[in-house]
């Protein structure tokens, strides 16, 4: 841990727990075993100080029990070594751990809220969700001052960032209900990967680097037999039409311009849905030839992302077009996945495909992404609460902590690889295997690190990791726009998602099978306005217009 945190901690904590002292040391790495006697549990303070007689005054035995609910993507033990680490952070708190399989999250969240079982802190990856707690009452709002006083590290790194407007995704009539997850510059963004020597047994010595590249690339790839074994069996790509609709094949409509499940700076100077915009339908019309030539893996429609992942693994498609840079990278289940299977894989990343008029680009989902968000009985002690600020200031803040609880112990589940970018070692890879260490628990969500962190995770601030990811005409914020949806209301939102955004899906996937055919196209718009598109499209256009204003009340209170 670094020395600065470290000092900033306890300085938190003095100025928390008044008199608590130097009782905190006591926790140390042995405290886990003490405090999971249930007896000593306090859901809260009061009677706590009148049983610490031998404390005379302090409070050195309370322990508070906290409660968070994360999704994961693998099993997390009861107990486990992750789980042990965090409860040694903090001295007093002992957190009791949700890990709900992230398919099923709100599934199972979504009843226990409505029946007031509220987790103290949860991460909440949907819009639609916070605003719909932020306004039933089950968040709990934090005054900014509080937030200044315990989490300075934080709020320092995203003011250094640049970010300070980030606090307006959990900003609510003066009240701070969560923590925002941010990103560093255009991170996450897309990347193609690549077979190179699949391209190289199909007589191309490139990657491809244009949209007719492309072509060429999974024609051959479909016709001229690549692994080589005799038997018509490969496909270009797969898609995820299962359970990524929004966003199949991104970087060919943005060959064109736009993304199409974002919204798009059009040519009459408003924001456009993208696939509603007459450049969607052109790269339809491309994606559509593709697939009537067969160079679409002809299952899509039923692929998700264990689907995808598995007909890469086996071969069956030489590219990849909803990744992102560091899945094709060592340590991560995709590229390990395929080098288990076929160990003289070579797998490269690309440039998106660039159009005929010179547009290119990955999406990404820009730097304001999710929230971890605070139930209002995290409020009802206040001494808890300031605990569990500090422990969220560290936890986000510190590389070396963040990465104990995310990656687990270096040497052990994972090393730093040639960038500096910690990487799991490939049995910890698969997040089948993570259960007693508990590196399921933080990998798909639950801490908000801040971009500093983050950088240092993924090498997104590496330009040879992520120099495709980075390059391109498309620019978030400029001439698409990722978060506005944010800050649409809820209602508008809800709207929205019981009409139009079936016909979406639905559409988008039949345009490409040719079930629907693209002389539909108008049609298939005027539907998807007259079923609620039309409202969420002024919505997002007048959000547009006022979104400064928005991040400007933010950054008066953390600037
Ligand atoms: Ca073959």
């Amino acid at each position: 841990m670094k020395g600065k945190k470290l000092l900033s901690l306890l300085m938190c904590t003095l100025l928390a727990a008044g008199a608590l002292g130097a009782c905190g040391q006591e926790a140390g790495e042995s405290g886990g075993e003490s405090r999971n006697q249930s007896s000593e549990v306090k859901e809260s303070s009061g009677t706590e100080s009148q049983e610490a007689a031998q404390g005379e005054g302090t409070n050195e035995e309370q322990t508070w029990q906290v409660t968070l609910a994360v999704p994961v993507n693998g099993p997390v033990d009861e107990k486990n070594e992750t789980l042990d680490y965090l409860n040694s952070l903090v001295p007093g708190l002992e957190f009791k751990i949700e890990a709900i399989e992230i398919g099923s999250y709100w599934d199972i969240l979504n009843p226990r809220l409505a029946s007031g079982e509220i987790p103290d802190i949860f991460h909440c990856h949907s819009d639609s969700m916070y605003r719909s707690y932020l306004e039933q009452g089950v968040l709990g709002g934090v005054a900014p001052e509080l937030i200044k006083e315990c989490m300075p590290e934080f709020v320092s790194d995203l003011k250094e960032c640049d970010a300070t407007g980030a606090w307006s995704l959990v900003l609510d009539n003066g009240l701070i209900y969560g923590l925002p997850i941010v990103t560093g510059e255009r991170t996450y963004n897309f990347t193609n990967g690549w077979r190179m020597d699949w391209l190289k047994a199909v007589g191309i010595d490139k990657v491809p680097e244009t949209v007719e590249e492309y072509e060429e690339a999974f024609t051959r790839f479909t016709f001229n037999d690549p692994d080589g074994n005799g038997v018509d069996d490969t496909y270009g790509t797969t898609l995820r039409g299962k359970d990524s609709t929004p966003n199949l094949f991104p970087s060919l409509f943005g060959a064109y311009g736009i993304f199409p499940g974002m919204w798009n700076l059009a040519e009459d100077g408003t924001l456009k849905f993208g696939i509603t915009d007459p450049r969607g339908k052109e790269a339809l019309e491309k994606l559509h030839s593709w697939y009537e030539k067969g160079l679409i893996d002809p299952e899509f429609i039923s692929v998700d992302g264990v689907g995808r992942t598995e007909k890469w693994a086996n071969s069956k498609v030489g590219a990849l077009v909803d990744t992102t840079y560091y899945n094709l990278q060592p340590g991560d289940a995709i590229y390990d996945g395929l080098l288990a299977l076929t160990p003289e894989a070579e797998v490269v990343s690309g440039p998106a495909p660039k159009g005929e008029d010179g547009d290119y680009g990955y999406m990404n989902w820009g730097r304001y992404t999710n929230r971890v968000v605070f139930g209002k009985t995290l409020l009802a002690d206040e001494e808890k609460l300031k605990k569990v600020l500090q422990l969220y200031d560290l936890i986000s803040t510190d590389f070396e902590v963040c990465a104990r609880l995310r990656c687990g112990v270096e040497g052990t589940h994972w090393e730093y690889n040639e960038f500096r970018v910690p990487q799991k070692f490939s049995a910890y890879s698969d997040a089948a295997n993570n259960g007693p260490s508990g590196l399921n628990t933080f990998w798909q969500g639950g801490i908000p690190y801040t971009p500093i962190v983050g950088d240092l995770f993924e090498g997104s601030n590496i330009e040879e990791l992520n120099k495709y990811g980075k390059e391109g005409t498309l620019v978030n914020g400029e001439n698409y726009f990722s978060y506005l949806g944010k800050f649409v209301p809820d209602e508008v939102g809800t709207a929205y998602k019981a009409e139009a955004d079936t016909l979406y899906k639905t559409n988008f996937i039949d345009f490409i099978t040719g079930a629907r055919p693209l002389e539909e196209y108008d049609a298939f718009v005027e539907e998807w306005m007259a079923a609620g598109g039309e409202a969420y499209t002024k919505a997002h256009n007048e959000c547009w217009q006022n979104i400064e204003t928005i991040m400007a009340e933010a950054e008066s209170i953390f600037n």
